[in-house]
């Protein structure tokens, strides 16, 4: 590891010095893995490159975002139009009118959209919605699902169904977390039970239909089903969370996918984010016309943001969502992605590894368990060291994974079947390693 650590970790104590941790999003400092965190000066196509010159094959994608890779000459191109016309003007433009027919356009449960800035601004603006337009005051979420930073998201499980949560982080206040109410991810059963003792109250149910910060775990159909059975039933609000997989693992989101095998099925409200903004500041939640309607300055419910609906941001998304809706595109990307996880299967099984894998679209995870799990539980049962080690021999060997066993990784457009290739034979070498 260390012949690569030299400029990184000279930033890296530079940036200690005055940014806490090294870092502005807590998972870029590598804690959970240990080591040097990669400061990355540049990018192109599949690939970033570290301030030592090293060059690694990215499967973060800027966690997401990057779905036709880096520097794509339709984005860039975009981008650098609009910057020209100005940065920002806190002023209505019809890029962002053009962004939201487009979003409107593909997605069918979303009739009307707020542009923000990022997946946590939307997330906690569309908890007040839900809250605003039901007139209730509890939510309910679920172990493992991340909905970002706001206040009354971050909180663990309380002993039973009839106590809410606790707070996570500090500077939360207790009364702040009481209406949050944490349940198992796809238990049916605990689901209904929440219901039964609290549903007169429940503003709304708030979900990632994959959940992306559990690595990589989908709800169950039938989970997904009675969610939305129970939601219309005690007229709480169903919240999908496709800030990862919006626009990533289908054009018209997972809701699409679930569409298809739950007929009708919708969500009221859509939290959107990451491939929207192409890899600008850009967020966004929608939903039902007369759920959207609440908000200011038509209804009561308030939300604002100096630099909502951003020209730079709106162009580098318009022009993502223009690519990306090109017919083909999916089928590529997923085959793409189905191409490195059945590599890396094959290779984890010919070393005696216990691994599995799942995928949609661009996007995947992997645990070194023998089943996929259902919960984050049973994602906590993961070897942590035997990860770190994963994801240090790989990091040696040029290719960059999400540097905790919590997080998704990304399949962008960029990637070739080389690319792909040579991950996978890299990945044969350092699984061997694991089982010595
Ligand atoms: N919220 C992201 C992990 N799911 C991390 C974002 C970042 O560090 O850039």
């Amino acid at each position: 590891m260390t012949h690569s650590t030299d400029r990184n970790q000279a930033l890296f104590e530079r940036a200690k010095a005055l940014i806490p941790g090294g870092v502005n999003s807590p998972v870029r400092a590598f804690r959970a893995v240990g080591g040097t965190p990669r400061f990355i000066t540049r990018a192109q196509g599949a690939y970033i490159w570290d301030a030592n010159g090293k060059r690694y094959t990215d499967y973060i994608g800027s966690w997401g975002p990057m779905i036709l890779g880096h520097g794509h000459p339709a984005v860039l191109e975009a981008v650098q139009k609009a910057a020209v016309d100005g940065f920002s003007f806190g002023a209505p433009t019809e890029r962002e009118v053009e962004l939201a027919e487009a979003i409107v356009r593909l997605v069918p449960s979303i009739e009307m959209i707020r542009l923000v800035s990022s997946g946590t601004e939307a997330g906690m603006s569309a908890i007040r919605l839900a809250r605003g337009a039901t007139g209730r005051s509890k939510i309910i979420k679920f172990n493992g699902c991340y909905h970002g930073h706001a206040d009354s998201l971050l909180v663990k499980a309380g002993s039973g169904l009839a106590t809410f949560g606790h707070a996570t982080s500090a500077g939360v206040p207790p009364e702040v977390v009481q209406h949050t109410l944490v349940l198992e991810y796809n238990d049916v059963a605990q689901l209904e039970e929440a219901f039964a003792l609290h549903g007169k109250e429940v503003a709304c149910v708030i979900m990632e239909p994959i959940a992306g910060n559990m690595n990589f775990v989908r709800a169950s159909t039938p989970f997904m089903r009675r969610a939305r059975e129970l939601c219309t039933q005690h007229g709480a609000l169903l919240v999908i969370d496709e800030v990862m997989t919006g626009f990533r693992v289908a054009l018209g989101g997972a809701q699409s996918i679930y569409a298809q095998q739950i007929p009708g099925f919708k969500p009221d409200l859509t939290v959107l984010g990451k491939v929207i903004g192409g890899g600008m500041p850009l967020a966004a939640f929608g939903g039902r016309r007369d759920l959207m309607e609440q908000l200011a300055p038509l209804g009561p419910v308030y939300q604002a943001g100096t630099l909502s609906g951003n020209p730079v941001a709106t162009a580098c998304g318009l022009a993502t969502l223009a690519e990306i809706s090109k017919p083909g595109f999916y089928d590529q990307l997923a085959t793409r992605t189905r191409q490195l996880t059945s590599g890396l299967t094959a290779a984890a099984r010919a070393a005696g590894v216990d691994f599995c894998t799942d995928s949609e679209g661009g996007m995947f995870g992997f645990f070194l368990l023998p089943a996929l799990p259902q919960n984050y539980p049973t994602v906590l049962g993961t070897d942590g060291a035997r990860f770190n080690r994963l994801f240090h021999g790989l990091l040696d060997a040029g290719v960059y994974t999400a540097p905790a066993l919590y997080e998704a990784c990304f399949v962008s457009a960029a990637h070739t079947e080389e690319d792909v290739a040579a991950t996978v034979a890299a990945a044969e070498q350092v699984l061997q390693t694991l089982t010595k």
